[in-house]
């Protein structure tokens, strides 16, 4: 048994998440966590609320809330969201959590220990007008390198440049939009990435299995112009975690707090920590998952994060993990993502453009976005979502190919035999030939799982689907009843324990839905189909089932143009 520690980049807090961010991270990883419990491995994953900086800041503010107490709803509505789509996390964190303000000390005094940090007097950016410094996000302007006009103070969204406030042209204040900013002196602490990146060089080099989008983003950044550098770990904000070297203060740095993409990382770690300490587990519990030398050296760690959030995970968090010299596990795989569109535009958060978990809930169940979003992956390049398109694929593969196959097959077994797997007759050529097919479609399906192509799983997925259908359509038992009842009777038995495989492979895809085809199966048999002659066989004669209500609706052309005009412009 294979042990796989996932986790998915961990959603700003500041409101609830489009259906962009979904297919970005969470829910491919969630994909990937199913499929490998369905094949019988340890899987522990990891998500959590990021909970500090300037968006948790602005987003309380604009809710006219203390900002703790904004991330204690935004995390529970966050969490419950999530719960509804079906992601399947062991456990959802909150970066703010006692366990990861004492890690990220930790982890600031062991990098201060190896000489790795630097204190800097620098200027920073004053807004007179707001009284306050403004890091981050609290700053608006320019990109220097590409020339896209709202770049934030941390980066710019439009060619994904790590950048520093003082960088932008014509900065503007994000709180009050005022220009009257002027520069004052801040001590601050950076990370000297600089000193590592011979070390991080070769450690990129090294993953030779990693998709091109990946180690391209780090290279860059890694040899661009003056190479890699320095990174501010501090900011002066009010939210966030102290500046402390362990448990020790660090003289100088009092009011400040770690910057968030410093502790946000680390979250992922302290996660596991939350996790233990929710459940009452001891400490080693948690540490063969996270310390190598606890256990966690044969542990395949992958993370999954749409393609801005690369460059921390390919240089700052592996310099933080390897500057420490500490036995802390690496990641193994990188999965990143492009951005998924909106119908002609982006999705946009702050323009509340597009469809957000929590509409699209209230319009259909979860599966229906699982599939669609799942099987249009922004993989290779971006994609798009359209309404035309959504109806289609929800009418054509999940009504249309797997609903229709279930409920023909178990409507006609209950009208000719009644609701139990019939007896008689047995498997010939015809269903020889699916097994083969399947068995070669499965084994296919095994290995983009395993690789996580995530569209070319769900076509396979599909395709695995419209051979049942075709298969129905062939036999046709309810023709082959009329002179011979036996060989309709293994048609039809075939074809219920097609059901049930087919609920165990879909299952990381459409997981409400195969748990209800396993209920109307009345099995809790959800053994990975090995040998697909046997699975075609696990639901024998005489086994009792019922047949279930509709899998999938269909979308309607009204309800396409309804919803179609309801999304058109923002939302409030
Ligand atoms: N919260 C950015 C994002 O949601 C950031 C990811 C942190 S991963 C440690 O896209
Ligand atoms: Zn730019």
């Amino acid at each position: 048994m294979a042990r796989i520690l996932i986790t998915s980049a961990i959603p700003y807090i500041n409101g609830i998440k489009h259906l962009g961010n979904l297919i970005g991270s969470q829910l491919p990883a969630d994909l990937f966590a199913r499929y490998q419990r369905g094949r019988g491995n340890e899987v522990m994953f990891l998500c959590a609320t990021d909970e500090h900086g300037t968006p948790a800041e602005l987003a309380a503010a604009k809710a006219g809330k203390p900002v703790a107490e904004y991330c204690a709803e935004m995390h529970e509505v966050q969490a419950d969201i999530a719960k509804r789509f079906g992601l399947s996390f062991d456990h959802f964190g909150r970066s703010s959590s006692p366990q990861n303000h004492k890690l990220t000390q930790h982890f600031a005094g062991k990098l201060a220990e190896a000489g790795l940090i630097r204190e800097v007097t620098e200027k920073q950016v004053y807004s007179n007008a707001d009284g306050r410094f403004l890091p981050d996000r609290y700053i608006e302007g320019t990109c220097p390198n590409c020339g896209y006009e709202k770049a934030r103070g941390d980066q710019c969204e439009n060619c994904t440049k790590q950048l520093d406030p003082t960088d932008l042209i014509d900065p503007r204040s994000a709180i009050s939009g005022s220009t009257d900013l002027e520069v004052r002196e801040t001590k601050h602490l950076y990370l000297r990435q600089s000193a590592m990146k011979d070390q991080l060089d070769a450690w990129i080099d090294s993953k030779t299995d990693w998709p091109v989008l990946t180690t391209s983003i780090a290279k860059k950044w890694l040899h661009d112009g003056d190479g890699l550098q320095d990174r501010g770990i501090t900011r002066d904000l009010d939210w966030g975690i102290p500046v402390k070297k362990g448990d020790e203060d660090w003289p100088g740095m009092e009011g400040k707090v770690f910057y968030v993409w410093f502790d946000a990382p680390i979250e992922y770690i302290a996660c596991a920590k939350e996790w233990a300490d929710a459940h009452g587990k001891p400490d080693a519990e948690w540490e063969r998952w996270w310390r190598t030398d606890k256990g966690a050296d044969d542990v395949r760690y992958v993370q999954f994060m749409g393609k801005d959030n690369v460059p921390f995970h390919t240089l700052s968090f592996p310099a933080t993990i390897l500057g420490s010299g500490e036995p802390w596990k690496l990641v193994d795989y990188i999965k990143s993502f492009n951005y998924l569109n909106y119908d002609g535009g982006q999705f946009s958060t702050s323009q509340g453009r597009g469809v957000f978990m929590d509409q699209a809930l209230d319009i259909l169940p979860a599966d229906y976005w699982r599939w669609w979003l799942l099987s249009h992956a922004p993989e290779s390049s971006d994609s798009e979502f359209t309404w035309e398109n959504f109806q289609q694929s929800v009418n054509k593969d999940l009504a249309d190919v797997l609903g229709n196959f279930v409920s023909r097959i178990t409507k006609f077994c209950r009208s000719k035999f009644g609701e139990e797997v019939p007896a008689g007759g047995a498997y010939g050529e015809r269903e020889q030939a699916l097994i083969e097919e399947l068995t070669k479609r499965i084994r296919a399906y095994e290995s983009h799982m395993e690789a996580m192509e995530v569209r070319k799983s769900a076509q396979e997925l599909r395709a695995i689907w419209v051979a049942g259908n075709e298969y129905l359509q062939a036999a046709a038992p309810w023709s082959t009843f009329k002179e011979d009842p036996e060989q309709a009777a293994a048609q039809v038995r075939l074809g219920l324990n097609l059901i049930r495989l087919y609920a165990v492979l879909s299952a990381p895809f459409i997981p409400e839905t195969s748990a209800r085809m396993l209920s109307a199966m009345n099995t809790l048999d959800t053994s990975w189909p090995e040998d697909v002659t046997a699975a075609l066989s696990a639901l024998p004669a005489g086994h009792a089932f019922t047949v279930p209500d509709v899998l999938f609706a269909k979308i309607t052309d009204e309800q396409r143009e309804d919803w179609q005009t309801r999304f058109a412009g923002t939302r409030a």
